[in-house]
């Protein structure tokens, strides 16, 4: 049907507006969509057929897009999302919520009722009055498509904001009759790779000057400094300036957390490390909003010089005004420092070595839940290094975020500023299919699991080797802890009635165990890890709140 070259491809007039995105994605090197089909993508599906791109089929669309999700995270690539009118999206709108808090790139691609109909609520299957209104509120860019001839430079459109500035999730709607008409003209098809947004030189010479003039700079990280592929540029910048290096949640990953000068994401405020940044006189922030969750409701201390480097000019100055902005990719903002600071003289001082470690133990035993660290220290020691831990909204990767340490980049998920349940085990999943020569372990917690357990009919489909580790309280306990606390105990809404689920399991013919020592969790980790098919690790715990 098409003539490819290289990057790009030419379709015939008679070719359709469904052909035309399937061409977009083939020379955009999409090597894979996660979606479930309906009547209104029956034209996007058919021409998948035709190529070799992979379909990974959900279950509900929250799975469509935290599948996306956790394959843009675990590859740096976009995930692509396919979902039909309505409620497939609306199912998806939560999943690009969750993406547009925490970075991370989605293209999603929708069908809408025919052009005649759009918007008229006239009764058409999947009416929704306002689709790109609620694709709006959780995407950078949205766009309708209103003929199969534009369908191309759409796509290409949808890729340059996937891959320029900060990464987030975007929307393409296509009605039913664009899908099925043929383009009318021979239409060329290219991929987009906009360029990646180089330092201004001023700004790297005034940061170097501020660095090399500070006696006690310190590195904080955010996601961006992950996603940027900056993670072994800011390790030797720590190295080069005997910076310790504090991160946020998202931030994990952007330096060994074994390494002598990791802080990891154990700051708080009134903790040991706390201390150690009111002594600082030069902040370095690397791809972070220092949002009020990661900052404790900006009780960040800011020294007298603050240094941000961020892709986003909205988030520059987002809760922090800096003395020095850095408008570039992080990971050349980085090397451009490097390069700058290595001839130059530096001022005397740092922190000693004993202090950084001093503050690293004292901060991890007042961690939340320290003396629970056992599970996370075996799911550590389970997984490999270069392994993917895709944890939930529950108590224990609460705990890990403060102890589970991260030694690669793009290798621990968390559903930072959204905060949805449910989003572990697709994420998994997106991530297996992304990397599925490495091990990537699901950790969630009862209640979270019931958002989405559907998806291991995806899992089991796909034959992926996740281990699935359930911390089973049948509580909704972040959420008895906060009445505890706060409304004297007052419990309403949090005791739940679990199913079996290492019966559960067998009903998939999948593997189900029950564990309950840190090194049984272990062993059984690893034994799952090794299978070609999901394994449930169920592993009772006590509740979190004494009685
Ligand atoms: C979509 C969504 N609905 C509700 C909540 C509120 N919420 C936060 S944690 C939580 C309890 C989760 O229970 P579980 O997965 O068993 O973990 P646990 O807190 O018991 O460790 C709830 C209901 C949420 N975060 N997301
Ligand atoms: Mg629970």
């Amino acid at each position: 049907m098409s003539t490819t070259v290289g990057s790009a491809s030419t379709l015939p007039a008679i070719a359709t507006g469904a052909q035309a995105v399937v061409q977009a994605l083939e020379v955009n090197d999409v090597e894979v969509v996660f979606g479930i089909p309906g009547v209104h993508t029956l034209a996007l599906y058919d021409a998948l057929r035709d190529s070799a791109i992979r379909h990974v089929l959900a279950r509900h669309e929250q799975g469509v897009g935290f599948m996306a999700d956790g394959y843009a995270r675990a590859s740096g690539k976009p995930g692509v999302a396919l979902v039909i009118t309505g409620p497939g999206v609306t199912n998806l709108a939560t999943p690009l919520g969750q993406a547009y808090t925490d970075s991370s790139p989605i293209l999603a691609l929708s069908s809408n009722v025919e052009r005649a109909y759009l918007d008229g609520m006239r009764g058409n299957l999947h009416d929704l009055k306002d689709q790109l209104g609620v694709t709006a509120a959780v995407t950078k860019w949205n766009a309708r498509c209103m003929t199969a001839s534009t369908a191309g430079s759409l796509l290409e459109s949808a890729f340059r904001e996937l891959r320029s500035g900060r990464p987030l999730p975007v929307h393409i709607e296509f009605p039913l009759d664009v899908l099925d008409e043929s383009l009318g003209e021979a239409v060329a098809i290219s991929a987009t790779h906009p360029p990646v947004r180089e330092p201004a030189s001023d700004s790297i010479d005034r940061a170097a000057t501020a660095i090399t003039g500070a006696r006690r700079p310190v590195i904080y990280c955010g996601g961006g400094a992950v996603s940027s592929g900056a993670s072994a540029g800011v390790t030797r910048l720590a190295e080069l300036i005997g910076a310790p290096v504090v991160t946020s949640v998202m931030g994990k990953g952007s330096i060994r957390e074994d390494h002598p000068l990791s802080l990891g994401a154990m700051w708080e405020p009134g903790n040991a490390i706390d201390d150690l940044l009111r002594r600082s006189d030069c902040l370095i922030v690397v791809g972070s909003k220092l949002g009020e969750q990661a900052t404790r409701g900006f009780r960040l201390p800011i020294p007298t010089t603050l240094i941000r480097i961020d892709i986003d000019p909205k988030e520059m100055t987002l809760n922090a005004r800096p003395d020095i902005p850095i408008l570039a990719d992080a990971r050349l903002a980085i090397d451009a420092l490097l390069d700058r600071i290595s001839t130059r003289e530096r001022l005397p001082g740092g922190y000693a070595r004993e202090e950084i470690d001093s503050a690293r133990h004292s901060a991890s035993l007042g961690a939340y839940h320290a003396e629970r660290r056992d599970h996370i220290d075996a799911l550590r020691r389970a997984i490999p290094a270069d392994g993917i831990l895709s944890t939930d909204m529950t108590q224990m990767a609460y705990v890990a975020t403060a102890l589970y340490p991260v030694y690669e980049p793009r290798t621990y998920f968390f559903p930072m500023g959204y905060g949805t349940l449910g989003f572990a085990l697709p994420a998994a999943i997106g991530a297996k299919v992304a990397r599925p020569d490495a091990t990537v372990v699901a950790m969630v917690g009862d209640g979270g699991f019931q958002y989405t357990m559907s998806e291991l009919g995806c899992a089991v489909q796909e034959r992926l080797g996740i281990p699935i580790v359930i911390f089973n309280d049948s509580t909704y306990s972040a959420v008895k802890n906060a009445q505890e606390r706060t409304r004297d105990g007052r419990y309403i809404g949090v005791d739940l009635v679990n199913p079996d689920y290492v019966e559960l399991a067998r009903a998939y013919g999948i593997p189900g165990v029950r564990v309950a020592a840190p090194e049984d969790l272990e062993r059984e980790v690893r034994l799952a890890a090794a299978r070609d098919l999901p394994t449930i690790i169920d592993v009772p715990i006590p509740g979190w709140v004494a009685e």
